[in-house]
């Protein structure tokens, strides 16, 4: 596989607005954008750091994959994405070296990037995120 650079740190949070309050007013980074992706079931808040993104998830529904993860671990790192060109080549061979995917294909998540996720059980515990912006590749 071929990763370019981390595109972004997911964060699982109860709370959208008491941690973009943490990270604007201690960590003095500034929330730039905030989007529901309702596919994801998820409220997600952006800040950039460097060339990398940290997005806060706040679970829309019990049964969402955020809902689920903050039941069963609380809140903290929920995966780590990675920028790529060519998606659908990566995954392909992340598929040829037994790596479990969870998406075959790429679908649209926040931002208008395509994204695709690679099962925990087989990253050694971390749920990984490949994403490519097909708007400037
Ligand atoms: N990191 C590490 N392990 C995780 C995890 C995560 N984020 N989410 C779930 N797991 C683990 C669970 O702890 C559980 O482990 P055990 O079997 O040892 O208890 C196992 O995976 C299964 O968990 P589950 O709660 O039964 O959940 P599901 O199998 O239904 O779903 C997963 C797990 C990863 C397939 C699902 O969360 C998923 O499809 N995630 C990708 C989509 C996503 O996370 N979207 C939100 C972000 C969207 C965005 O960035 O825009």
């Amino acid at each position: 596989m071929q990763l370019n650079y981390i595109e972004h740190i997911g964060i699982a949070v109860k709370d959208l607005t008491a941690a973009i309050k943490y990270y604007e007013e201690v960590l003095g980074l500034t929330c730039y954008s905030i989007e529901e992706v309702s596919e994801q079931q998820v409220k997600t808040a952006f800040f950039k750091i460097g060339q990398t993104k940290i997005e806060l998830l706040e679970s829309t529904s019990p049964e969402g994959p955020v809902g689920k993860f903050i039941e069963k671990k609380g809140e903290g790192i929920h995966h780590i994405a990675f920028a790529v060109n060519d998606i659908e080549a990566q995954l392909s061979d992340a598929a040829s070296k037994s790596i479990q995917l969870i998406d075959h294909t790429p679908r649209k998540g926040a931002e208008g990037l395509d994204i695709a996720f690679l099962h925990p059980k087989s990253t050694f515990g971390v749920l990984t995120e490949l994403c490519e912006n097909k708007n400037v590749n």
